[in-house]
């Protein structure tokens, strides 16, 4: 194993080529990239719901995860990472899947950058508190970070309704469903269990028009 692993990352270690198919070419992580990072499989299936071509608006890149298999798929990519170090580590792993060209990585607040922001697709994967999120009967939206579901949620909205969330798998789908109920009409959407080897690893759900109804 490589060096500098924490015991929090072993697990993750293991499953690097889940993460990262070309993890060998020399994709980074931090400590909360490896626990964080939307396996690659579910980044793709996430990221064939976007009309072509696309502008999607990843709010929390993280390591880029989400924001390579956008881009393959021939969006136009705009990430948003508050950590810089984060986005030299989004850089380079994008570099290694050969898209950093389709990408615009922006060091910033999502909230203070949401009301210049113009995109067709938003992508929200925000923080959902760190691995402990698992001994939590239910996720409740309010724990999300760096500030609740539905403010995650409003500033989205004000940019496009199509908005592609990608929560814990204990979510409590009454408030996912309420988020809905704030138009009227209601807006739509559908919901969608992610699982890697058979293993539930989390759910998306999938808001408005444009990405909820192409199945
Ligand atoms: P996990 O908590 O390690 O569950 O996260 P797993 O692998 O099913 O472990 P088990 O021991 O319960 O079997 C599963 C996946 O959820 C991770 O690979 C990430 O993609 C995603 N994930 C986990 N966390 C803590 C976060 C987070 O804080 N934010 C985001 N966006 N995704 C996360």
């Amino acid at each position: 194993m490589e060096e500098g692993v924490s015991p929090l990352v072993e697990k993750y270690w293991f499953q690097r080529y889940d993460l990262f198919s070309k993890y060998d070419e020399g994709i980074k992580m931090d400590e909360q990239g490896w626990y964080s990072v939307t396996p690659e499989q579910i980044a793709i299936t996430q990221a064939k719901r976007c009309p072509n071509p696309t502008v999607v608006i990843d709010c929390f890149a993280g390591v880029g995860g989400n924001a390579i298999q956008f881009a393959l798929l021939c969006c136009h990519v705009v990430a948003i990472e508050i950590d810089p170090v984060k986005v030299d580590m989004a850089i380079n792993n994008a570099r290694i899947y050969g898209v950093e060209d389709y990408i615009d990585f922006i060091v910033g607040d999502f909230f203070q950058l949401a009301p210049s922001l113009k995109g067709d697709v938003v992508f929200l994967a925000p923080p959902w508190g760190g691995p402990s999120y698992r001994r939590m009967e239910k996720f409740t939206l309010d724990i999300l970070e760096p500030k609740d579901g539905y403010a995650i949620f409003q500033a989205a909205q004000a940019i496009t309704t199509n908005i592609i969330m990608f929560l814990p798998r204990n979510v409590d789908l009454l408030q996912v469903q309420e988020l809905c109920w704030l138009f009227s009409p209601p807006l739509e959407f559908e919901i969608e269990e992610n699982y890697v080897r058979g293993n539930l690893k989390g759910v998306t759900v999938y808001f408005g028009g444009a990405v909820a109804s192409q199945l």
